[in-house]
């Protein structure tokens, strides 16, 4: 039975533990208490720095993130309930490449200025696996940032703090992201896909096929964007764009697919990838609005084949999945996130969820069903 796989603790449940771990470290309780979701995305991969189309949706695993007022002027001291790990942070520091950096970045960059001379305590504890390629890091920079905007008796604009919170990525931790996580995060809404243009920053929300669940499989391949690969990406679709002659890739699309072909070599790939998955986001805003199941799953397949062959950042592992996951009865699968490795994204009908995940999982042990939406 395929019963106990979304994870049951809820939103409260959560910020009560975390509240606990903090009271428990700290000596004293929290003053503001705050989560923020994970992401998986349907469709658009790697379009989001290109100033292109993006459709994820948020889901229930999150990072919790409390925070008071500490005893150390100019430090945060820092507990991970997950990790059972403290850390103190100068907060005139640098970046340690650790995970408190994410957090040091926030106090940082923050738009409510908070007094770096001042001391604070934070725990922190998450439902959200790392490394599955579902936006840990930026849940965590959207939780911080809201706690400090809260401990600041702020209630922040969410467009906002996906903009810092991506601000944090690029500028303090070095990462060359583009807002679709960040802004998936703060803005979206459960149970709803984001249809965001990335250039405009105009978004809407779909609602999902009825009758129908999204499912978020780990692929047990943990994934990492740190290795260059994802740099790499970025300067590849930048030297597209200079023999191309454009600013972005977002200015051309399917129908210059031709002069595309032309350029050759790896920019030609990945610029057909983004074109090509861009339209896709487009195509499937609209299958969402017709209820339509059947090319909404299409899409999601041809997406994957264009990660693979095109934009090269899958991994045999997630291609297997991703065929198995079709031949076992859903109507669309495809790798999910930044990619080499992570978690693939499926489309499965109501009365065939249970049956689906069983066979996955019992076929790839390794697998864990993370969702089902
Ligand atoms: C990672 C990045 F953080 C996002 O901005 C996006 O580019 C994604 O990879 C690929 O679509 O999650």
């Amino acid at each position: 039975m395929c019963i106990t796989r979304n994870n049951k603790m809820d939103s409260d449940a959560l910020k009560a533990t975390v509240g606990e771990a903090f009271a428990k470290q700290f000596g004293r309780q929290a003053q503001a208490i705050v989560t923020a979701p994970g992401r998986v995305n349907l469709l658009g991969e790697h379009t989001d720095y290109n100033g292109g189309f993006v459709l994820p949706m948020p889901l229930t695993l999150e990072i919790c993130v409390a925070i008071g007022s500490g005893l150390k002027p100019g430090w945060a001291k820092l507990y991970s309930q997950n990790f059972d790990t403290s850390a103190e942070v100068d907060l005139a520091g640098d970046k340690a490449d650790e995970w408190t950096d994410f957090i040091l970045g926030c106090f940082k960059l923050s738009e409510q200025n908070p007094d770096l001379t001042a001391g604070y305590c934070i725990a922190v504890g998450s439902t959200l696996p790392m490394g599955a390629g579902i936006s840990s890091s930026a849940a965590l920079e959207v939780a911080t940032l809201r706690a400090i905007a809260a401990l600041a008796g702020v209630d922040p604009d969410p467009v906002a703090i996906a903009k810092t919170a991506r601000k944090v990525e690029n500028e303090f931790i070095g990462m060359p992201c583009g807002i679709m996580d960040q802004f998936a995060s703060s803005v979206g809404t459960r149970n709803m896909a984001l249809f965001l243009d990335t250039q405009s920053l105009d978004y809407e929300l779909a609602p999902l096929i009825p009758d129908h669940k999204i499912i978020t499989l780990h692929s047990g391949v943990t994934h990492k964007l740190t290795d260059g690969s994802y740099e790499q990406r970025v300067k590849e679709c930048n030297s597209a764009c200079e023999k191309l002659g454009i600013g972005l890739l977002r200015d051309v699309g399917v129908a210059d697919l031709d002069r595309i072909n032309a350029i050759g070599g790896v920019e030609a790939k990945r610029a057909r990838h983004i074109v090509t998955d861009n339209q896709r986001v487009l195509d499937g805003v609209a299958a969402l609005k017709a209820r339509d199941a059947q090319a909404f799953g299409r899409l999601m397949s041809e997406s994957h084949v264009s990660q693979k062959d095109d934009y090269e950042i899958t991994v045999e592992e997630t291609d297997e999945l991703v065929d198995v996951a079709v031949q076992l009865g859903a109507l669309g699968a495809r790798q999910t996130g930044g990619g080499f490795g992570g978690s693939i994204v499926a489309l499965v009908k109501d009365q065939d969820v249970d049956r689906w995940c069983d066979a996955m999982t019992s076929r790839y042990p390794q697998t864990k069903v993370l969702a089902i939406t």
